[in-house]
Parts: structure tokens; C-alpha cells; sequence
């Protein structure tokens, strides 16, 4: 599905300068560790841990222009020089010429969803990301999932499983009506669903439903830049494009979007809010200085504005995405030749194991890719994360446990910090974790917070 690559291709198009050790700790002290902290591998503090694929977000290698940028931070309370270079790099890269800074992807989720949503309202979209549904239900609106009936099926290879179904949108607007309905999100790349990009096509024709029925489109942009990569080397028409003018496209179909920078843009803090529209800008700006503080520096420092203008120009180069995207697919295909059950195809910045088909034997309310995290952890140091039950948390009105279709261990791969050894690290761990797995245990909670759940509960094993 995705064209072979030459080493060439593959190649970092950078070398190390800067390095950081880090830890490699026995079995017996990770085991002390994981029970200290409640099985929670959100508590474990970093110092032990080997190799990190907790997220891919705000934990990327800025480049040594990045780090230049940070000095040239100009940290004025109002009118920062960074600000307008960050608005000029959307400007230029993304075409939306209102941009609105806030200190990561959820402040610009609040802050929109503040300003559009009101109560019985619904965002239809491609599964939503948690804090983004997690926002629309704290603005008492409805996030409607609409993706493609092929993202539940982790064995079908479809190019574009992020693509939303436009039956079940109309459907939705219907149902709904287009004053109940303040806008429609496109996530790209589509996390929740295993890092699956969306097709410029089904974008374009989400954009066309959105344009008929007068619904603004909005994008959860985080991994924009990842979603162009697809576009450019799966879809029909593509191939010799530039990702920039991939991006161009992609952009010129939306209002508007939110943007955590901490991803495509390679930088440990930030975020944005873009649109065309003026007295959007003007309404989100007014409330971001609640929230986030005042428009030209919104909750981040002068040197944080520099460092995502400049990231935003490197996370769209094509040698570093060919590079960063094919890591992942190493590690992928790695954990499929011993065996391991993952989504596919292998998505953009992340591999996802599924809990359920590798641990048939625990109960999905006993969270058996949260209990693989765990296990993951105690065989090798290595931090992956559950992007399944536990994650999804209760039903808002029926307080039911919501039990998703994918159940998954998520390996997420930071950009431009580990190197392809350290994928093999994970890959001999998931073999060592299969040859043991029927002897694996469940986890119940022994402390559930209401909401957000994943960051802050604690667990024991079943049979304590
Ligand atoms: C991740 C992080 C954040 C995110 C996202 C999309 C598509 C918005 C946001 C919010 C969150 C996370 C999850 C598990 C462990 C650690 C961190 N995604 N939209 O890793 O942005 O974090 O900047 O507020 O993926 O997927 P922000």
C-alpha cells in the first residue's frame, strides 16, 4: 500500500549533535516501580524509564534552528516579534490568515468549542480525540462519531481508514438539523483510530456536504503534515506533488482549525487556533485572553511562538517525514513478523497492538491493553499506552462503561529522538511477553477519577 522506500529514503536527514542518557533498570525495580504507582504508567516517573513511546506529544528533537529560535524569544507581554512570525508561518503554509496562539491543542479545543457550541449541540467527526470529545461534552454538546465502518476492523487494509462516511454524516446532520450542528471535524491524522490518514478526496467531499448544508469544517490538525505524507504517497493524482502544496489543499477546504503544536510542529509546548474568518478570530481571541492570556502570546512564552513558526517549515520537508514515518512502519512490521496482532495498515506516528486479539483470555472491563502497557514496562523499561477502555471512560449520562470496539496498546514514536535499535528493544520485549501471555492478569480500578480517567487512576490485579 505504501510504495517501498530505498535506505536512502528512510534515512534521518540529520545527524545527532545533542544527547541524553538515558536509563536501562532491572525487572525487580520496575516491578517495586508499577506497584508503587498504582499500574498507572502515566505515575512513573521518567527516570525510570528505558524508552518512552508514551506519546508523540511535546517530546520531539527541536533542531539546532529551533533551539536558535528560542534565543531570539521576545517575551513582551503584548506585540511579541515570534507571534507575527508564527501568524505569517500559518499564514504561508496553512492559508488561514487569523491565528489565535494557546498553550497546547486542548486550550484551542476549549476556547473554539466555547465560542461555537451550545448546549444539544453535536460535532459529527472521525473519532474525535479524548480532550476534544471531552471538551464538546463539557460544552454539553454531543461529539457523533462518523468514520468508516473499515476503522473497526483492524485486519482490513484500506489506504484512508480515517475517512469519515458520508451516509452516516448526512445522516447526522439530519437527524440533528444544521442549527444544532456549529461545526464538523475532521481529524488528521485520525489518532483515535490508529493514526489513519484521511483522503484528500473524502475530504473534499465532507468540505462539498459542509458547503451544501452551510456547516462550517474545522480540522484537528495536530498531525496535519503526517495525513500529507499519506495523501502524496496513496492517493490517485499525488505522487508528484509537494507535501506544501498537498497541505495547501488540504487547508483550502476548511474554516478553520485547532492545532497542537507539540506534534507536526516538533515542539515541546503549543498550540493554535487558525481561521479565515474574522469575527471568529475576533470572538476566540476575546475569549483565549480568559483562558489562555493575551492573543499574541496565548499561555506560551515569546521563545515557544519562534521555536513552532520554525517547526511548522520542518515538519512539512519531505525527507523528514519519509524518514519519520518509515520508523514507525520498522517497528510495525517488526511486532508482525513474530506474530503480534496490530492495526493495519500501520498508521503515521504511532503502532497499535490489539489488547483484545493478544489477550483474549481478559475480560475487556479487566482493560487487557492497559495490562499490556503494564506488562510491556515490566519486561523492558518500555512505556507504551492504552488507547482503549480505560481511555474511552463512561457514558456522561448512564455512567456506563463504554467498551470500544478497538482496545489498544498504543507505541508512539517521538519524532527524531530514538533510533531503530530501540525499536527492536520492543519488539524482542512483545516476544518475551508472548511466549508468557496466558499467565497474564488483569487490572480492576482502585481509584476512578470522573473524568479524563487514563491520566490519574490507579489499579490492582484481579487476583489481589
Ligand atoms: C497523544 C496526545 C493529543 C491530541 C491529539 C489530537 C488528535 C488534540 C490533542 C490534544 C495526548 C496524549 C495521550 C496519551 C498520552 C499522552 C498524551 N494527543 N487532538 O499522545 O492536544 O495534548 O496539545 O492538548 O492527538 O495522542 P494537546
Amino acid at each position: 500500500m505504501t510504495k517501498k522506500l530505498s535506505a536512502m529514503d528512510r534515512a534521518e536527514p540529520f545527524k545527532i549533535k545533542v544527547v541524553e542518557f538515558i536509563k536501562k533498570t532491572t525487572r525487580d525495580y520496575r516491578e517495586k516501580k508499577i506497584k508503587e504507582v498504582g499500574y498507572n504508567v502515566f505515575f512513573l516517573t521518567s527516570d525510570d524509564i528505558f524508552i518512552d513511546l508514551l506519546t508523540d506529544s511535546g517530546v520531539g528533537a527541536m533542531s539546532d534552528n529551533q533551539w536558535a529560535g528560542i534565543m531570539v524569544g521576545d517575551e513582551t507581554y503584548a506585540g511579541s516579534r515570534n507571534f507575527y512570525h508564527l501568524k505569517e508561518a500559518v499564514r504561508d503554509i496553512m492559508g488561514f490568515p487569523y491565528t489565535v496562539p494557546t498553550h497546547q491543542g486542548r486550550g484551542a479545543e476549549n476556547v473554539l468549542d466555547r465560542v461555537l457550541i451550545r448546549e444539544g449541540d453535536a460535532v459529527p467527526g472521525n473519532k474525535h480525540f479524548d480532550t476534544t470529545k471531552a471538551h464538546i461534552e463539557d460544552k454539553k454538546g454531543t461529539a457523533v462519531d462518523v468514520t468508516i465502518d473499515e476503522v473497526y476492523e483492524p485486519e482490513t487494509l484500506h489506504p484512508f481508514k480515517g475517512n469519515l462516511d458520508l451516509k452516516k454524516l448526512e445522516k447526522v446532520i439530519q437527524k440533528y438539523g444544521k442549527e444544532r450542528i456549529p461545526y464538523i471535524l475532521i481529524t488528521i491524522t485520525c489518532n483515535s483510530g490508529g493514526g489513519q490518514p484521511v483522503s484528500m478526496e473524502n475530504i473534499r467531499q465532507v468540505h462539498e456536504m459542509a458547503r451544501e448544508y452551510g456547516i462550517p469544517l474545522f480540522y484537528d490538525a495536530a498531525r496535519f503534515a503526517e495525513n500529507a505524507w499519506f495523501i502524496k504517497q496513496r492517493e490517485k493524482g499525488y505522487e508528484d506533488r509537494p507535501i506544501r502544496e498537498i497541505v495547501g489543499e488540504m487547508m483550502s477546504y476548511a474554516d478553520g482549525l485547532t492545532m497542537s503544536a507539540k506534534k507536526d510542529a516538533i515542539v515541546n509546548i503549543g498550540g493554535f487556533i487558525a481561521m479565515r474568518d474574522k469575527e471568529l478570530y475576533q470572538k476566540c481571541a476575546a475569549m483565549g485572553v480568559l483562558f489562555e492570556g493575551f492573543p499574541t502570546y496565548g499561555g506560551l512564552a515569546g521563545r515557544d511562538l519562534e521555536a513552532i513558526a520554525r517547526g511548522l517549515y520542518e515538519g512539512i520537508r519531505l525527507d523528514y517525514l519519509t524518514s519519520r514515518i518509515s520508523q514507525t512502519h520498522y517497528l510495525g512490521n517488526g511486532l508482525k513478523d513474530i506474530g503480534i496482532p496490530i492495526i493495519n495498515p500501520i498508521g503515521g506516528h504511532a503502532v497499535y497492538v490489539d489488547g483484545k486479539k493478544f489477550l483474549p483470555h481478559i475480560p475487556q472491563t479487566q482493560f487487557p491493553s492497559w495490562t499490556l502497557s503494564v506488562e510491556l514496562y515490566l519486561e523492558s523499561g518500555v512505556r507504551g499506552v492504552e488507547i482503549g477502555t480505560i481511555l474511552e471512560g463512561r457514558d456522561p449520562k448512564t455512567g456506563k462503561e463504554r467498551l470500544p470496539r478497538l482496545d489498544m496498546m498504543r507505541l508512539t514514536i517521538p519524532r527524531r529522538v530514538y533510533t531503530n535499535n530501540h525499536m527492536d528493544v520492543v519488539v524482542e520485549a512483545m516476544e518475551a511477553i508472548k511466549a508468557r501471555k496466558d499467565d497474564i492478569v488483569g487490572l480492576r480500578f482502585d481509584y476512578e477519577p470522573p473524568v479524563l480517567r487514563h491520566f490519574l487512576c490507579t489499579l490492582e490485579r484481579v487476583n489481589e
